[in-house]
């Protein structure tokens, strides 16, 4: 069967990387495996127009992934597919799987899309491809609207997937529970990408070429739930694979696909601290340290031990983030982060020793925030004093606490699925004292402040990677502190794309 999997064109309002997207990489490792015929379409690289795409390889179904901000442009490209051919159109990703809030039904009411696959995608992904090509096999020709036809009765068996049957009605299965064994996945196809066409993951080395840059999952889910984390995807159950498969996906990183750094894209990879001490033990005796690997997106601080970050600077790692979020002891206790702050003082203390660089993500605007715990934040962040400070704007996502708090007792901003970025220096939403205006003025002090204090200034400018890429990185602070005001323009440029 002949598959296309597609990265809807969505660009922030900076100048944001691009990066394979790992999901779509598994979707299409996992199709490979069936034995379909493959291709990922990124329209965030792709100068191909859909429509010649679609023409050149006529696919049989199509998968699109969408987050909350890009769900939007997901529905534009799935009717423009249909004007093509009634093909069977589902969606995938962390906005769609949102059934608390009815948002596998919201897109499962476009006329355009025919199935939502909720979750982990992997299985559900399969089983509806093994119903498709067997009706396929039996009827070569046969339209969505068939397929969907509800006396055929094809879907109802399938766990955590919504969908649109013929006569208009709406289905959704029983959530499917998640991937017990990681090690049983192919591993993500790379092969299936214009690797030439992607620049590095941020906040990943800034040096490194695009195409010489790789992520890695190592284990999935979070045993957490953070009020504003949004965790549609992973269930909460954490899952690990073991050293041995990492290991051997990392050589075929490293030796086969030339990786000279690769990004571990776990929620939460320091759960088990033994699993990541074995690991680090097998890079080192496979030798395969000498390439620099970066948490990407932040390990816990209360499991950041001197033992084990040195143990994992010896197996290559060279930068580690922390999700920070705020300077405020009630605040942080709020938000249900279940750390306190001298435990984060702690780790990055203990990665600096151990000769880390680190990063710290910050939120500005939380529930309950004022102008002074905000400006607690921005002084705990020049406290840790991290080589990388991320300050977001909080933005509410559907299925998170945040989001059902503001409901109750504040007021969104924001009405469109597009606007829900966090970089673009715009306020989502207004609680209590906290004003749209004071929360924009502190989340541009906290960029201020953290990076203009003179030692910062002296420590950035000395740095080599920053004058590799200082025409970029203007380029971002420019635009982080001046968003864009035409945002119309760009979204009609994003819609032009399609
Ligand atoms: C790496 C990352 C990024 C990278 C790359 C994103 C990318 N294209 O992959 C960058 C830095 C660019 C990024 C940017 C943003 N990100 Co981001 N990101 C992540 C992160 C940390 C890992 C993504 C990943 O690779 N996961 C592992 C893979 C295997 O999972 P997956 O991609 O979700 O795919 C699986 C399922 O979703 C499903 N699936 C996905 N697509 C499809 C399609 C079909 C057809 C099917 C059947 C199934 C399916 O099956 C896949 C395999 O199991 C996640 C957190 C997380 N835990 O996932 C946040 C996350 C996805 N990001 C998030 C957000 C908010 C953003 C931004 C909007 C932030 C912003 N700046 O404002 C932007 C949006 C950028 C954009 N262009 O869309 C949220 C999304 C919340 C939401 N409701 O949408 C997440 C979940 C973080 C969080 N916990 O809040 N992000
Ligand atoms: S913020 Fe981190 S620790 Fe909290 S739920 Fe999300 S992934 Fe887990």
């Amino acid at each position: 069967m002949r598959v296309a999997l597609i990265n809807p064109r969505f660009r922030l309002p900076i100048d944001t990387r691009t990066t394979p997207h790992l999901g779509l990489a598994y979707l299409g490792a996992i199709s490979q495996r069936r034995g379909d015929e493959v291709r990922i379409f990124d329209m965030d690289v792709e100068d191909q127009p859909l429509g010649d795409f679609l023409k050149e390889f006529s696919p049989q179904l199509v998968g699109i992934t969408a987050n909350t901000p890009q769900v939007k442009q997901a529905w534009r490209t799935a009717a423009a597919i249909k004007q093509w051919k009634d093909i069977p159109i589902v969606l995938g990703g962390p906005h769609v799987s949102v059934a608390a809030e009815n948002l596998d039904f919201e897109s499962c009411e476009r006329p355009d899309v025919d199935m939502v696959v909720r979750g982990e995608g992997e299985e559900g992904w399969i089983e509806v491809s093994d119903i498709l090509d067997r009706c396929y096999q039996a009827k070569p020709d046969l339209t969505a609207r068939e397929l969907m036809d509800p006396r055929a009765g094809l879907w109802d068996k399938i766990l955590g997937i919504a969908y649109k049957t013929s006569d208009r009605q709406l289905h959704r299965t029983l959530d499917r529970p998640a991937i017990a064994d990681l090690d049983s996945l192919p591993w993500p196809a790379y092969d299936l990408f214009k690797m030439e066409r992607y620049t590095n993951l941020q906040p990943a080395t800034d040096a490194v070429d695009g195409s010489r840059s790789f992520s890695i999952l190592t284990s999935r889910g979070c045993p957490y739930r953070c009020t504003f984390c949004s965790q549609s995807i992973m269930p909460i159950k954490w899952r690990a694979r073991t050293p041995q498969n990492v290991i051997a996906e990392w050589r075929h990183l490293v030796e086969d696909l030339g990786a000279q750094e690769i990004g571990v894209l776990d929620d939460s990879a320091n759960i088990r601290m033994q699993r990541l001490q074995d690991l680090a033990d097998g890079l080192i005796e496979n030798k395969l340290n000498h390439v620099p690997w970066i948490f990407v997106n932040g390990i816990r601080a209360n499991l950041a031990t001197k033992e084990l970050m040195t143990k994992l600077k010896q197996a290559g790692l060279k930068r580690t983030a922390f999700g920070v979020e705020t300077g405020d002891e009630e605040i942080l206790a709020s938000i249900d982060k279940r750390v306190d702050h001298d435990t984060i003082r702690q780790a990055f203390k203990v990665c600096k020793s151990a000769g880390l660089e680190t990063i710290g993500f910050f939120i500005i605007g939380l529930p309950g925030e004022t102008r002074e715990t905000m400006q607690r934040t921005i002084d705990f962040a020049c406290e840790l004093d991290p080589l990388i400070a991320n300050f977001s704007m909080m933005t509410p996502y559907p299925g998170t606490k945040v989001y059902e708090i503001v409901k109750r007792q504040g007021s969104m901003l924001v009405h469109d699925w597009e606007d829900y970025v966090f970089f673009d220096g715009k306020a989502r939403y207004e609680m209590g004292e906290m004003t749209a205006e004071l929360v924009e003025t502190m989340w541009k002090k906290a960029y201020r402040q953290f990076y203009l204090r003179p030692h910062r200034v002296l420590k950035t400018i000395t740095r080599k990677d920053f004058w590799i890429n200082y025409r970029r990185t203007f380029r971002v602070a420019w635009r982080t502190i001046f968003p864009r005001k035409e945002k119309t323009e760009l979204k009609r440029a994003i819609e032009a794309a399609v």
